[in-house]
């Protein structure tokens, strides 16, 4: 059968999301990483965002170096759970538009939509996707639809950020030819340099040998280049993922200040994921509540009871004890969010 397979991938993800806390920095350098100290520290940059880039700042150069190079640049340490969170938000936004659905690292995700039948309504799907991504967590990503995982995450890199790359069967040659061979997933620059001696540079350079000379020249990865190279994979989306936790979170058509209202969506919310939790034959042990207010700023407060629990009233009371210290200054909150986690099956 055909297939369609759609991978999204979050643009300049950590330091997406500091902007998105902080906007301030949007029109700034910015680089993340661990023991920055302003650009003094020994840490490693864990990414950057796009005026960083421009500078010659990339991820896994030392610290340093990216201060060497940009010295004006906002130095900041990561922020983990912060972008977990962002994470999580993200990938239960996907999952909804396919039951097939593979999450491969912290900013991106397959998804098979061979169910759609067409490119066409599978553009649709990643437009909404992109959509929705924007409107619940104010981030970007870019998205690539191919014929199989390969083709997708290529085209996902492809017109990066904010991209929709689509490319249909019939295009997968000409899409793969002009590329530099480093675009191949799997080609780091040792590679690189070893296929470049010999006057390998392009993708269309390896398209034009067959897969007997490739293999001699580099052994069993010299035969599995070769089908790369081709545009061939037939490696499935894997949907094996065991959720975790489970939960919901309401954005308020306008911001609120009124606590009963909040308090009341808040409750609704904790009975929804409740009663999911159970029907899937799970208790929890950890209750989270988000709270965001209209300026995007945004936290996450949770509590590990002593044992786990399937009642709604545990569940209520842990819920507004979190929720109660956001409600005190009367700030406009935007949205409001329960998880459970720690589940175990009852
Ligand atoms: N990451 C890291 N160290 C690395 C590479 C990545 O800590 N050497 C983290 C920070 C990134 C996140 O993983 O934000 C996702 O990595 P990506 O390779 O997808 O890069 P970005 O999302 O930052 O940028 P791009 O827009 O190029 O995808
Ligand atoms: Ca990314
Ligand atoms: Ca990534």
């Amino acid at each position: 059968m055909k297939r369609i397979v759609l991978h999204l991938d979050m643009d300049y993800f950590f330091a997406q999301v500091e902007e998105r806390e902080n906007p301030y920095l949007k029109t700034k350098p910015v680089v993340i990483g661990a023991d920055p100290k302003g650009g003094k520290g020994r840490g490693i940059v864990s990414t950057c965002n796009y005026i960083a880039r421009k500078f010659g700042v990339h991820s896994g150069m030392p610290i340093s170096w990216a201060y060497g190079k940009c010295s004006h640049a906002f130095f900041l340490p990561p922020n983990f759970p912060l972008y977990e969170k962002a994470s999580e938000n993200i990938m239960e936004i996907i999952r909804k538009y396919s039951p097939i659905f593979e999450p491969a690292s912290i900013d991106e995700a397959y998804l098979d939509l061979s169910f759609t039948k067409t490119f066409k309504k599978a553009e649709e799907i990643a437009k909404k996707i992109k959509v929705e991504i924007l409107t619940s967590e104010k981030l970007t990503c870019s998205i690539g639809l191919g014929p199989n995982k390969l083709i997708a995450k290529m085209a996902s890199d492809f017109q990066k950020p904010d991209g929709l790359t689509i490319i249909e069967p019939e295009k997968v040659l000409d899409f793969l030819s002009n590329m530099s061979i480093r675009k191949i997933p799997g080609i780091g620059p040792k590679t690189e340099a070893k296929l470049n001696a010999l006057k390998i540079f392009k993708i269309s350079d390896l398209q034009k040998m067959s897969q007997e000379e490739l293999k001699k020249l580099l052994g069993k990865w010299g035969s599995d280049l070769w089908y790369k190279a081709q545009g061939v994979n037939e490696s499935p989306v894997v949907s094996g993922y065991v959720r975790k936790s489970i939960g919901a979170q309401t954005t308020f058509p306008e911001d609120k200040v009124k606590n009963g209202e909040v308090l009341n969506a808040l409750l609704k919310l904790a009975k929804e994921v409740l009663g999911d939790c159970v029907n899937q034959g799970n208790s929890f042990q950890l209750v989270e509540v988000t709270i965001r207010y209209a300026g995007f700023e945004t936290h996450t407060h949770s509590k590990t009871l002593p044992k786990p629990s399937t009642s709604f009233t545990t569940l209520r009371s842990q819920a507004l004890q979190l929720a109660w210290p956001f409600l005190q200054d009367r700030r406009k909150i935007r949205l409001v969010g329960v998880r459970l986690g720690k589940l175990k099956k009852i």
